[in-house]
C-alpha cells in the first residue's frame, strides 16, 4: 500500500514534513509554532497554493491525543491530496484557491512516541506533575474554557487531567499563541480525533447553544449526508455537550470563543469495532470521509459574506 496508506512513526512524520516543505517550496512552508515538554519541534504546514493576498484560511490540527493514529494520517493524506489535486479537482481547487491551510500533523508528539515504542494506548502528552509519579495532561481539558469543571479531573492520574492551570502545557499554548496571534484570519478551526464518527460543535463545555448554533448544525449535517451518500457510512453530528459528554477545556471550544466562530471537532472511524487500532486497510476511507466533510465546511462558509 501506498505511503497515506500506512501509519508512520514520528521520525518518518517529521521527514515527511521537511520533505513536502522542499518538495513544494512556493506552496508550503513550515511554521515552528512551538515545542513539547521533551523538546520536540511542532511544526504546522501553511498550504498557500497562489498568491492572492489576505485570504482566508483553515487550522486543522491532528494529534492531540497520542493512541488516535488515524488523525496524523488525515493531516499527512489532506496535504498530500491538496497538493496534488489542485487544478485537478473542482472543489479542492476553488476551496484552495479562496483559502489557505495551517495543518499541524502531530499536536503532541511526545504522547505520539510513546504509543510507538511504551504503550500503544496513551492519551495525554508526556509532562511530569508536582507530588505523583503519575505523567501527563489530557490537552484537550488544558485550553481555557470552563477549564477544569465536570468532565475533566484536577487529579493527575486520570485519563482527563485538566493539568494545574489552563494553558499549563507547551503543546497547548503553542497551539493558543498561534491561533491568538492569527485570528483575524483563521476563519475555521478544525481539530481531528477518532473514534466514533462524529462532526461535533460548541459547546462540549457547557450545555449552552453555541451563538451561531444553527448555521454550524446545518454544516455538520450536510456533511454527514454527503458521507452517508457517497461511502455509505454514518457520523453523527451536533454539538459536543449533547451527543457526546461534557467535556471543558477543549480546543474547539476555546478557538470559538476566541472569535473562530466556525469551529469543530471530528471522530474519524470506526464506531468501536477496532477504536483506536483501526487498521491501515482502513485509512484511506476513514481519510476520504473526513476529506468530504472538510470541503463540505470549507466550501459553506467561503459562501457567507
Ligand atoms: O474527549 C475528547 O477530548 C474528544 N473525544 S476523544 O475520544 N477523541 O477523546 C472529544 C472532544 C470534543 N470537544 C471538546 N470536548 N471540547
Ligand atoms: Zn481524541
Amino acid at each position: 500500500s501506498t505511503f497515506y496508506y500506512r501509519y508512520h512513526t514520528l521520525e518518518d512524520i517529521y521527514d515527511w514534513i521537511n520533505r513536502t516543505a522542499h518538495d513544494y517550496p512556493d506552496k508550503v512552508k513550515a511554521i515552528l509554532v512551538g515545542s513539547s515538554y521533551e523538546k520536540r519541534p511542532l511544526y504546522a504546514l501553511k498550504l498557500s497554493l497562489n498568491n492572492r493576498p489576505n485570504k482566508k484560511a483553515m487550522w486543522i490540527d491532528c494529534g492531540i491525543h497520542a493512541r488516535e493514529w488515524i488523525s496524523p494520517a488525515f493531516c499527512l493524506f489532506f496535504v498530500h491530496y491538496s497538493l496534488s489535486f489542485y487544478n485537478i479537482n473542482a472543489e479542492m481547487t476553488q476551496i484552495l484557491d479562496n483559502m489557505d491551510f495551517y495543518v499541524l500533523p502531530v499536536m503532541n508528539p511526545d504522547g505520539y512516541k510513546y504509543t510507538w515504542t511504551k504503550n500503544r494506548m496513551w492519551r495525554k502528552n508526556r509532562s511530569p506533575q508536582k507530588g505523583t509519579s503519575c505523567i501527563g495532561v489530557d490537552l484537550n481539558r488544558n485550553f481555557d474554557a470552563n477549564w477544569c469543571t465536570t468532565g475533566a479531573s484536577p487529579d493527575p492520574c486520570t485519563e482527563i487531567y485538566c493539568g494545574p492551570f489552563p494553558e499549563s502545557e507547551p503543546e497547548s499554548q503553542a497551539v493558543a499563541n498561534f491561533l491568538r496571534s492569527h485570528k483575524e484570519s483563521i476563519q475555521i478551526y478544525l481539530s481531528i480525533h477518532s473514534y466514533s464518527q462524529m462532526l461535533i460543535i460548541p459547546y462540549s463545555c457547557t450545555e449552552d447553544e453555541a451563538e451561531n448554533h444553527s448555521e454550524l448544525y446545518e454544516m455538520v449535517k450536510t456533511a454527514a449526508d454527503n458521507i452517508k451518500r457517497y461511502y455509505k457510512n454514518i457520523y453523527t453530528y451536533g454539538a459536543g455537550a449533547q451527543i457526546i459528554y461534557l467535556a471543558p477545556g477543549g480546543s474547539d471550544d476555546w478557538a470559538y470563543n476566541l472569535g473562530i466562530k466556525y469551529s469543530f471537532t471530528f471522530e474519524l472511524q470506526d464506531r468501536g469495532k477496532y477504536g483506536f487500532l483501526l487498521p491501515p486497510s482502513d485509512i484511506q476511507g476513514a481519510c476520504n470521509e473526513a476529506l468530504l466533510a472538510v470541503k463540505t465546511i470549507a466550501l459553506k462558509v467561503m459562501e457567507k459574506p
